[in-house]
Order: structure tokens, then sequence, then C-alpha cells
């Protein structure tokens, strides 16, 4: 039988004192969590029968998880990220905030603060040009009324042909792949950039190590992250996730939603590339509109405070 001594007084003093409750110094918040967290730990271990390899075990791996800044893809990875999602989308349907576009993760890869324009940028930096499919991206930003939000800050990110982020893969220009991009008096927003391609874990990291002892791939499809946000309307964080990808509906980080999958069209039109500037090779388009919900409170209008580079 199980043997269990986490309940016994003696413990349970142990417990409150690595808490923190012994004293009045410190967060109530933090110790009130921490509490529970160490409790459940101890939980955990008698429970599942820890032996003591598998708990050194875990602690080497998290050593390793947090050397390369990999929490914030392990987690998605163990589906963490998209559970909070699914918790604020049930809060929201209990206080009837519904409508719009759906959310979904931001996932580990944002950088802030990425070149601004009006109405159009150019996302790539031209380095794939005799690589990538030139993708023309394009839309309208809603409200829930169905009227177009001028002024709205569509702030863009994605990977490259080899499926990594600028920033995070040091090769690449600064801010290649991301852009911000107001709406103009329509609410529409127009970009240059090239399809990407889809996002492999890195397959040597303690990440890709745990999902491999968990039977599962690193992989997710092609995508394309966006943030939009204006005056009056609640931040909306999303992503466009591509059609035809082999991992669309397999993504490990359970991102892909009913409604945030776009079509990359492929237009073979010599005349059609050339109006859009390019040599009248092949390009894609892709259309995708966006709906905001009103903002209840002046925070709505904003991201989390999740640290993140680049602020
Ligand atoms: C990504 O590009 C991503 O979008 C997520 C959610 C996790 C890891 C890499
Ligand atoms: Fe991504």
């Amino acid at each position: 039988m199980t043997l269990k001594i986490s309940h016994t007084p003696e413990v349970q003093a142990l417990l409150k004192e690595a808490a923190g409750f012994n004293n009045d110094q410190g967060s109530p918040r933090l110790k009130q969590l921490m509490f529970r967290l160490i409790t459940d730990v101890y939980k955990f271990i008698e429970e599942l029968e820890v032996t003591e390899d598998e708990f050194w075990l875990a602690v080497d791996r998290l050593n390793k998880i947090g050397a390369q800044s990999e929490f914030g893809l392990l987690l998605p990875g163990l589906s963490l990220e998209h559970f909070m999602d699914l918790l604020q989308d049930a809060k929201d349907e209990q206080v009837g905030l519904t409508g719009g576009t759906p959310r979904t993760i931001e996932g580990p890869l944002y950088v802030a603060n990425s070149p601004l324009s009006d109405g159009y940028a150019r996302m790539d930096d031209g380095s794939e040009d005799h690589l990538a499919t030139p993708l023309f991206i394009e839309g309208t930003i809603y409200n829930t009324d169905g009227k177009p939000v001028p002024g709205a800050i569509v702030d863009l990110w994605q990977a490259n042909i080899n499926g990594t982020y600028s920033y995070f893969d040091e090769s690449q220009s600064l801010y290649n792949l991301r852009r911000r991009i107001k709406t103009d008096a329509d609410g529409r927003y127009r970009a240059r950039s090239i399809i990407p391609s889809g996002y492999g874990v890195n397959p040597e990291g303690p990440t890709q190590e745990c999902l491999s002892a968990l039977g599962r791939h690193g992989q997710r499809p092609a995508h394309i992250h966006v943030f939009v946000s204006a005056p009056d309307h609640r931040h909306l964080t999303t992503q466009i996730n591509l059609a035809g990808d082999k991992y669309l509906w397999d993504d490990f980080a359970y991102a892909t939603r009913n409604g945030l999958v776009g079509e990359a069209k492929l237009v073979n039109n010599v005349e059609a590339s050339k109006a859009n500037g390019l040599d009248g090779r092949e390009f894609a388009e892709l259309k995708f509109d966006f709906v905001l919900q009103p903002a209840v409170s002046p925070e709505a209008e904003n991201r989390s405070q999740r640290p993140r580079v680049g602020q």
C-alpha cells in the first residue's frame, strides 16, 4: 500500500513554514500559490511513489529546460498554454463576452516593437527571394457590429522558409518577418511576406527529449501570429494556421482552432504578379479578416504582461 505522510501534523507544519506562513514578510499571493504547489508536489510524490532517481532526474531536466529558455516551449507542448485559452473562453462564456475572432496562444517567439507602418508593410528582408513563395496577406479589422476599425494595430510575426524566427535565429536580419501595420480609414491592412514553413522544436533540446519520451513529435503547421489592438477594443492574440499543412490538426502546441485556418491561394498570372511588383513569377494570396470584441475595461485593450523580449 502507498505510504502517505503529507497529512500528518509534522508535515503540515513543515509545509506552512516552507511557504512562509510563519513570517509576515514577502508576498501573500506567492505564499498562497507556493503553499498549494508544494502541497500538491508532496501528494504527487507519495501517491505516484516517485523514486529518488526519478526526483533527481526531473530536477536535472528542469535545469536543462531553463538553461535553454525552453519552458515557454515545453509548456505549450504539454497543452498548458492552450488550457489557459480554454479557461479564458469559459470565463468569457460565463459573463457573455462572446463573438469575434477566436483567441489562440502567443507562443514563445514574439519580439516587441517591430517596425510600424500605415496600411502596408513588406515583412521579409528579401534574403529568401530565390527560394520562397511571395505571400500577400490582407484583410479588414471589424468590430462585432460588423463595422471596420480604422487605426487598429496588426502586429504580425512568422517563421521563414526554414521554420525559424528572427532574433531567436541569429542568422536572420533584425525584425525580419515581424511588422506592425496600422489599418487605414477602411480598417484594412496589407502585407507582403513569404509563405512560412512549419516550426519544429529543436530536435537536440530538452523539450524534444521530453516529447519523444511521451511518444510525441514537436511540429507545428505553417502559421502566422498576430496581435490585433485598437482603442476601445479588446486585445486579440491569435494566429492564422495554413490550410493543407500536414500538421494543421496535429499541432504539438494545440494552437489550431476552428475559425483560424487561412488558405494561401497560389496565383500563376504574369500580369497579376507584375501588378504586385514581382517579376511575373508565382505568388500566393491570403485573405484574413479579424473581428474585435469591445473592451469592457481599459486593461482589456492591452495584451498580457507576460515578460517579452524587445520591450
Ligand atoms: C512556435 O512558433 C509557436 O508558435 C509555438 C506556439 C510554440 C513554439 C513555436
Ligand atoms: Fe509560431
